[in-house]
C-alpha cells in the first residue's frame, strides 16, 4: 500500500477500519466528477493528482430550520474535479460517515460533460413542464392503498439482500438485475400494457430494470418512479458482502409492491408510468445519469420523478422527510399534500441532503421535476448503510416504515399518472 493511500484511509476510515477500499491500480484511469464542497474537502488533501477544473456556488432551497416547511435560499459549493478513478471508492463508501450532511458525487464521461453539468446546475429546479398537481383521483387511489402489503415488501427486501452483493460491476450485481427483470415480468404477466425491459449501460455489466405502463390517453407524458438496484460496501472486491437492505432494496421493494397492486387491479393510467431500478447509483449516479441524459436528448416529456432511496429505517418520530435542495419545490408541495390527504396520520418534515445524494439529482440536473421523500432526517439516517450490517435486522425485520413510502409512491403515481 502506498503512503498516500494509507493516509487517506487513516483520515477517512475511522468508523470502518475493517472494510478498506481496494488499492489503487497501477494503470490509472482518469475520472471526472462533480462533487459538493463538504465531500471534496475530506478527499482533497489526500487525493494526489486530483485537479479542480471549476467551482460554482449553486443556489438551493433549504428549510428555515430542520423540519419546517418554510424555505429560504442558501448556497452549495460544487466542484468539477478530474482525478484518478481509484479514489472514488473512498467517496462512495466513507464520506457519509464524516460529513454533517450526506451529499454525494456524480461521475461524468468527460471533462467537458462535468463542466457543462456544473454550469447548468440548478439547486432550485424550475422545469419546462408544469403539470397540474390537483388531487382528484381518490376514486382510483383509495381502493388500491389497502392492497399494498408490508409482508411482500419485506420479502422482496430479503430476496435482494440475500444476493452476496449487488455491485454494479460484479456477477452478483448482474444476477440481481436479472432476478428483478424476471420478477417484474411475472408480476405483470398477461397485462399487455405493462412492458418490462433491461437497460444496458456503456462501461459496466449491471443493467437497469424498467417497467413501463403505457398510458391510455396521454401516453407520451411519462411519470417516473425510481430506486437503485446496486449496493456497495467498503471492500470493492466482487465477493464483498453488501446486503443493501435499506440502501436500496427497500426502495426497489416499494416499486415492486406498487407494480404488483397495479397489475392485480388492472390499473391503466392516462399518462404513462415508468418504474426504474437504476444500476450503478453508488458509484456516482451513473445509471440514472445515462438514462436522464437519454430522455433529455429525446425530449421525452417526463412530468415528474419520485426517488425512493432508503425507506425502511425510521430514524426519528417524523415519518416522511422531504429534501428541499436539488428537488422541485412545486412537486415537493404536491408530495406533502398527497401525504396529508391519503396518509393523514403521518408527520412530514423537511431537510437538506447535499449535492447528488441520490438519483433524483440526475433528473434535476437535466431539467426535470424531481422529489425525494426519505426515511429520516439527515441527522438520524441509518448509519449501517454501505456496510455488511445493512440487513433487515437493522430495522427489526419488518417493513412498516417502507410501507408508508410505498403508499405515498402509489398515490403519487396515480394522481400524476391519471391526467
Ligand atoms: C443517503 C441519502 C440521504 C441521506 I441525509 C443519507 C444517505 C443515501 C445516499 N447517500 C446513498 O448512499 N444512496 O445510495
Ligand atoms: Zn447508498
Amino acid at each position: 500500500m502506498n503512503t498516500t493511500r494509507k493516509l487517506a484511509q487513516a483520515a477517512l476510515c475511522a468508523f470502518a477500519l475493517s472494510a478498506l477500499p481496494a488499492l489503487p491500480a497501477l494503470a490509472a484511469e482518469t475520472a471526472w466528477i462533480t462533487v459538493g464542497d463538504g465531500a471534496w474537502r475530506l478527499l482533497a488533501p489526500q487525493a494526489e493528482g486530483a485537479r479542480v477544473l471549476s467551482t460554482r456556488d449553486v443556489a438551493v432551497n433549504v428549510p428555515v430550520q430542520r423540519g419546517s416547511p418554510a424555505l429560504t435560499q442558501a448556497h452549495e459549493r460544487v466542484h468539477a474535479v478530474q482525478l484518478d478513478a481509484d479514489w472514488l471508492p473512498l467517496l462512495s463508501h466513507e464520506v457519509h460517515e464524516k460529513l454533517r450532511r450526506c451529499g454525494g458525487f456524480v461521475r461524468h464521461e468527460s471533462a467537458a460533460e462535468a463542466l457543462a453539468v456544473l454550469h447548468r446546475l440548478q439547486g432550485t429546479a424550475t422545469p419546462a413542464l408544469a403539470p397540474s398537481y390537483t388531487l382528484d383521483d381518490a376514486a382510483q387511489v383509495t381502493p388500491m392503498l389497502p392492497l399494498l402489503q408490508e409482508s411482500r415488501i419485506l420479502s422482496t427486501i430479503q430476496t435482494l439482500s440475500d444476493f452476496q452483493n449487488r455491485l454494479y460491476n460484479s456477477a452478483h450485481g448482474v444476477a440481481a438485475s436479472d432476478w428483478l427483470f424476471q420478477h417484474w415480468k411475472q408480476l405483470s404477466a398477461g397485462r399487455s400494457w405493462m412492458r418490462v425491459s433491461q437497460v444496458a449501460h456503456a462501461g459496466w455489466p449491471q443493467k437497469s430494470v424498467k417497467l413501463r405502463i403505457a398510458g391510455n390517453g396521454n401516453a407520451a407524458e411519462t411519470v417516473v418512479l425510481g430506486a437503485h438496484l446496486d449496493s456497495i460496501s467498503g471492500n470493492a472486491s466482487a465477493e464483498v458482502r453488501a446486503p443493501g437492505a435499506d440502501d436500496d432494496a427497500s426502495g426497489v421493494a416499494a416499486l415492486t409492491e406498487i407494480i404488483r397492486v397495479m397489475a392485480d387491479s388492472s390499473y391503466r393510467p392516462r399518462r404513462s408510468i415508468e418504474f426504474i431500478a437504476y444500476a450503478a447509483e453508488e458509484v456516482g449516479l451513473r445509471g440514472s445519469q445515462q438514462i436522464a441524459k437519454q430522455y433529455q436528448r429525446q425530449a421525452k416529456p417526463v412530468v415528474g420523478v419520485l426517488q425512493l432511496d432508503m425507506t425502511a429505517f425510521q430514524g426519528d418520530l417524523t415519518d416522511l422527510w422531504i429534501f428541499t435542495d436539488f428537488t422541485n419545490a412545486a412537486q415537493n408541495q404536491f408530495v406533502a399534500e398527497l401525504a396529508a390527504s391519503y396518509l393523514p396520520q403521518l408527520s412530514v418534515g423537511y431537510d437538506r441532503c447535499g449535492y447528488a445524494c441520490s438519483d433524483h439529482a440526475s433528473w434535476t440536473g437535466r431539467g426535470f421535476a424531481a422529489s425525494f421523500p426519505f426515511e429520516s432526517s439527515d441527522a438520524t439516517y441509518n448509519r449501517a448503510i454501505h456496510t455488511d450490517r445493512d440487513t433487515t435486522a437493522t430495522f427489526g425485520n419488518q417493513a412498516l416504515h417502507a410501507l408508508k413510502f410505498t403508499q405515498l409512491g402509489l398515490a403519487y403515481a396515480v394522481e400524476l399518472g391519471s391526467d
